[in-house]
């Protein structure tokens, strides 16, 4: 098995020098901790070979024998790259994904934009991908898509190879529902759809997970159990996954430096200070102007301070040229000015800020140097620098200050958590940070540091990667009832061999798709068709068993040559008869329970109930889903209270709740049809809790089908009420005489 990893840019950046090609290693958070989890894999299931990385190679080749070239360099590195033009990675990357994904994901709304346009490049986009990773795919690979520049791929891939094995995994957060749906309509469904083509979807925190679930319910109206969604053809597993990171690697290059100390005396100027540490990305999410402003006010409330403290602002240049990201660079350039013209002395100078990119030592070794980290994101996904610098602290002192709105923040519960949006935190906060005793420092430290080195990027990795099998092998186990070749072909033979059958057929979710109000779900012409074409061959006895009331069925399938099921069993009209009540019920318990229904229809909009003769029916198909399960469990726990002493039963539904007369069933009702001896082959289809009913009443050798893919007490499931409809057409076809040929 090969491990594809697929992400926006790959982990090497392709450079053309002096017109010669060459490749260098490229940093960041996503690709560090992948490549720490590609170098541990040696000796395991995936050898260290067995990885392909696709992504984007950092350059835009045009010329098709460059392209070539640039492949075969990255191929000896395991890469592959997806060429892209600068057109499409403009409209794509700088636009769909930079300006309206990141700001919206980061709550940043007022920034985000809604072209069409741009979402047409991150289709096109999405789909190169798509075709750049099935041209190399292997049956057996297991494909690991990376974050939110690639929200569609895991659909596409499916579409492509349906049986493939996929991951997604989304490093940003994923926003509460009122937030993502500020997408256009069309868009926001694309997207959730888009990764729910994976088999497992993950994300940094339970919150982010529980937002997109809900959004995947609000939006495309699929529930969850447990974090598992079953989707007509799919199964999809919805779970957290913190991000770690290399914690050895980091407290091994810190130990290191402890003893032969930076190299380049990169940090003298800060010797004899108190250094307060802030490292990032330039980008509006970090919040790198609030925690200037927090040190500003620290600053002037705490003069003791003055001459003895330093914040070392590290401001990493990305997405130079984009005009949003001038303006902060602007705006951090002359608080830092501010800042320093305001507080500055001949011998010291409040804001050390440097604007670049930092090695990997130096890094450590600001990291090591540093008493307190600043971290104050408005927003982040996780934060991995925050991890970086307690790992970085070899002798467990230094305190760190986090925001609450990174994802990082649930995990490092013991650090000192502030609100970013408020100056006065901050400041307190690093008055505490920096005054804090070196014990507790250490005691928080120690509980982070247990954790982070016990849940790093290669525990992260294994954790999310060894799901995926997990997830297909449940698939594989709900797959394995779907009705395959071999088991149709023995129905069918089953079916031609017996000289009396019995077909026991459910209507809604069976033979017809639900529709919002119930008498839209008419029969079609197709359907009537079947039905009569089964009924014609009079060793066929063809029952319509529904939980619909006997008027519409008379309505709807009144001249068939069929038997009729009402109420779920408590009407009967056999073939050729007229409705007879199965047995003597009492509907003196209506005028009571009908107010509760009535209120609790009143109280969710789109609700409203249906009366039959023995039975109410509180449907919420069109209500809000949610608040739908909030009076669902309220109004079955009080008509429970209320009917206790009756004989009704409350049966929950497909977005209904029915409340019935006690010992009507569809098991009992279709027992009047199978007299014994009669049948030699029943068949029973049906979609939901009450055919489970008809499917344990029926004797062994009777075949059972349920619609959808659920664990049922049927032998066999069927997708949907148009695969149910094949299954019908095919045993017409191999047995039925065509009209006017009976006897013959
Ligand atoms: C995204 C999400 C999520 C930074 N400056 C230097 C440098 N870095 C390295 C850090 C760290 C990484 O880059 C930054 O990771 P973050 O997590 O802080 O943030 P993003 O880049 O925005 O990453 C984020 C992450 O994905 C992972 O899922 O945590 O929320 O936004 O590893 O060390 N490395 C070096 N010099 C620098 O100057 N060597």
């Amino acid at each position: 098995m090969r491990l594809l990893v697929v992400s926006n840019r790959l982990p090497i950046v392709t450079v053309e020098e002096e017109g010669r090609l060459t490749f260098q290693e490229s940093a960041g958070g996503l690709v560090s901790g992948i490549s720490a989890y590609l170098d541990s894999l040696r000796g395991s299931a995936f050898a260290k070979p067995e990885y392909r990385w696709i992504g984007w190679p950092g350059i835009t080749i045009e010329d098709p024998a460059q392209q070539a070239l640039t492949a075969e360099g990255l191929s000896a590195l395991n890469a592959h790259p997806v060429f892209l033009s600068e057109r499409s990675m403009d409209q794509f990357y700088h636009g769909f994904c930079n300006k309206t994904i990141w700001p919206l994901f980061h709550y940043f709304s007022s920034y985000a934009v809604y072209e069409e346009n741009l979402y047409a490049h991150y289709q096109c986009v999405n789909r190169i991908f798509c075709e750049a990773v099935t041209r190399i795919m292997q049956p057996d690979d297991l494909i690991w898509i990376h974050d939110y520049h690639l929200m569609l791929l895991p659909k596409l891939l499916r579409e492509a190879r349906p049986s493939a094995q996929i991951g997604f995994f989304l490093h940003i957060p994923f926003p509460d529902f009122e937030m993502f749906r500020l997408l256009p309509m069309a868009w926001r469904s694309e997207i959730l759809q888009g990764i729910l083509g994976a088999d497992l979807v993950g994300f940094h925190t339970y919150d982010y997970a529980q937002y997109f679930l809900r959004c995947v319910l609000r939006i495309l109206g699929h529930e969850h159990r447990m974090g598992r969604i079953l989707l007509p053809n799919h199964l999809v597993k919805v779970d957290t996954f913190p991000m770690g990171i290399d914690f050895r690697k980091f407290s091994e290059a810190a130990a290191d430096l402890q003893v032969r100390g930076t190299e380049d005396g990169a940090w003298e100027a800060i010797k004899g200070f108190k250094v307060v540490l802030s490292v990032d990305r330039l980008d509006y999410s970090k919040g790198i102007l609030n925690r200037l402003q927090g040190y500003e006010l620290f600053l002037e409330s705490e003069p003791q301070w003055h001459g003895k403290v330093v914040l070392v602002l590290v401001v990493v240049p990305s997405r130079v040229g984009v005009d949003r990201y001038q303006a902060i660079k602007k705006e951090i350039d002359e608080l830092v000015g501010k800042i320093n013209g305001k507080f500055s002395t001949v011998a010291w100078t409040p804001v050390q800020y440097q604007y670049r990119y930092l090695p990997f030592h130096p890094l450590v070794s600001l990291y090591a140097a540093s008493h307190v980290a600043l971290i104050t994101p408005l927003r982040d996904g996780m934060n991995l620098v925050a991890k970086e610098y307690l790992a970085s602290r070899t002798d467990k002192t230094g305190v760190l200050v986090l925001s609450e709105t990174t994802g990082a923040s649930k995990e490092l519960t013991e650090a000192v958590t502030i609100n970013p949006n408020n100056t006065r935190e901050i400041a307190d906060a690093l008055k505490t940070a920096l005054e804090m005793p070196e014990g507790e420092q250490i005691r928080r430290n120690e509980a982070m540091q247990d954790r982070l080195r016990c849940y790093d990027v290669v525990r992260w990795a294994e954790d999310f990667l060894t799901q995926v099998p997990v997830v297909k092998a449940e698939q594989a186990r709900l797959h394995a009832r779907l009705l395959g070749r071999a088991a149709r072909q023995q129905i069918l033979d089953r079916f031609s061999r017996a000289e009396h059958r019995t077909i026991f057929l459910d209507y809604d979710g069976t033979l017809v798709a639900f529709a919002n109000d119930p008498l839209a779900a008419r029969p079609t012409e197709e359907l009537l068709a079947v039905l009569r074409d089964l009924s014609r061959d009079p060793g066929n006895d063809v029952v319509l068993i529904s939980g619909r009331d006997k008027d519409t069925m008379r309505r709807w399938f009144g001249d068939l040559d069929v038997a009729l099921v009402a109420e779920h069993g408590a009407w009967i009209r056999p073939r050729n008869g007229s409705w007879q009540l199965a047995k003597p019920l009492n509907d003196s318990w209506k005028p009571a329970a009908r107010p509760i229904l009535q209120t609790y229809a009143d109280r969710l909009p789109g609700a409203f109930i249906e009366e039959k003769q023995y039975s109410i029916v509180w449907h919420y198909r069109r209500a809000d889903p949610e608040l739908a399960c909030a009076r669902v469990k309220e109004m079955t726990d009080d008509l429970m209270n209320f009917t206790a002493n009756m004989d009704v039963q409350i049966l929950p539904g497909n977005k209904v709740v029915e409340v019935r007369c006690g010992g009507i069933n569809k098991g009992a009702a279709a027992m009047a049809f199978i007299p014994k001896g009669r049948s030699d082959f029943i068949l029973a289809v049906g979609d939901d809790l009450t055919d489970e009913d008809l499917f344990q009443a029926l004797p062994a050798t009777a075949c059972s089908i349920r619609v959808g893919i659920e664990n049922s007490h049927a032998q066999f499931n069927l997708r949907n009420h148009v695969e149910v409809l094949e299954l019908l057409k095919s045993i017409i076809l191999d047995h039925v005489p065509a009209a006017g040929e009976e006897g013959t």
